[in-house]
């Protein structure tokens, strides 16, 4: 480009100091608007390390989504009922249908969602740890409706009102699901409840296997979460791990009680100093060893995702020759 312009007194200065300002007045304007609470966008300016956070956390939660969907898919064909069969069919479609919103709103953030699908299908992307866990009854569906989306709620509530924009409003739909999620489990759990002893002991079976692992997905002690500090500091997350994993156990004993079911777990007692119920510690170790790699299913859960993904491969392909296609029509001169 020409240009006949010169610098002159009073005129903005270009360069190395200009280009400083300009970042620090990006900077400003965005501590600003997370200051007074207001919702960052895809076109504002934001700093990377925000931009990766949210990409870090929105992509693990979508592929927890796709993933999440294997443990109850392996009882679709073995429902109870046909109205147990509709109800699990329409919930595990809407797992899948969360994990596209979760990707769509990543890729606002400049990410793209084959290298992302790539990260998860490699190991290096990790996954929420709870569905690393086998579903060896129809007990353990209901259980997961109950427990494991009762806990994403919980954890998913806070989240509506995420500084950024995108990944606040694809929250908004998904709990509502999840409230149907979490109902219908109960309400699984609950005819079981009132059917036959071994009915009942299947129940039980199951929340005893699932409870400390579904404490575990709020994530680590508040002291080893190495994100919280910086994360709330924008407004990403709003409740820390340990309060809302508290926020659980509280609501959780008493529809426990309303089921009928024992939470397994002898430190569970109500304090009243604290106004809260204490619980035993969790096996910490436990939880590293399966999001590193080394849960009862992580193999299998990662090779039925990479098998469907490889299985989908003309799916894809086909798309693109038809929308190929399509814009070939609508446009010969472009295209060609
Ligand atoms: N599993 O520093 P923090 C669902 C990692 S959706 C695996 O505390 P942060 C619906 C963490 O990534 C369930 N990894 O991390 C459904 C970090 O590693 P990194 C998923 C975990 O991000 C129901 C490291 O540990 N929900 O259930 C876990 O501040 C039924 C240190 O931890 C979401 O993703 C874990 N449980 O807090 C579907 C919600 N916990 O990345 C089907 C959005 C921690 O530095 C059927 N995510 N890690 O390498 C969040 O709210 C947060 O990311 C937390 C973790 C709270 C999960």
């Amino acid at each position: 480009m020409y240009t006949q312009s010169l610098d002159l007194p009073g005129q903005p200065q270009h360069g190395p100091t200009s280009a400083n300002a300009d970042q620090a007045a990006r900077q400003a304007a965005f501590d600003a608007r997370i200051a007074e609470d207001a919702k960052i966008e895809p076109m504002d300016w934001m700093p990377e390390a925000y931009r990766k956070t949210l990409v870090r956390q929105i992509s693990q939660h979508a592929h927890s989504e796709i993933i999440g969907m294997q443990p109850e898919g392996n009882w679709i064909s073995r429902a109870p009922s046909l109205k147990r069969k509709a109800i699990l069919l329409a919930k595990v479609q809407d797992e899948g249908g969360h994990g596209l919103y979760l990707y769509s709103a990543a890729e606002t953030l400049d990410a793209s969602r084959d290298a992302l699908l790539d990260g998860l299908h490699s190991g290096r992307a990790k996954y929420s740890s709870i569905f690393n866990y086998p579903t060896l009854t129809w007990a353990d569906v209901g259980v997961i409706g109950w427990l494991v989306d009762g806990a994403a709620i919980m954890n998913q509530i806070p989240l509506c009102r995420c500084s950024y924009g995108p990944y606040a409003r694809a929250m908004i739909r998904i709990c509502k699901e999840e409230s149907f999620h979490q109902r219908q489990g109960f309400d699984a759990l609950l005819s079981m409840m009132r059917g036959t002893e071994a009915q009942r002991a299947m129940v039980q079976d199951a929340v005893d296997r699932w409870w400390f692992p579904v404490l575990m997905m709020f994530g680590p002690p508040d002291a080893a979460s190495t994100n919280s500090t910086q994360t709330m500091a924008w407004g990403i997350k709003r409740i820390s791990n340990d309060d809302l994993r508290q926020k659980f156990v509280d609501a959780t004993v008493e529809q426990a009680r309303v089921l009928g079911v024992t939470l397994p777990d002898p430190g569970l007692v109500w304090n009243d100093e604290r106004g809260h119920y204490d619980y035993s510690p969790l096996d910490w170790e436990e939880f590293w060893r399966v999001i590193n790699g080394d849960g009862p299913c992580n193999r299998e859960r990662l090779a039925t995702r990479v098998k469907a993904h490889e299985d989908g491969a003309w799916v894809r392909e086909a798309a693109l020759a038809h929308a190929e296609k399509r814009a070939r029509r609508a446009s010969p001169a472009k295209a060609a």
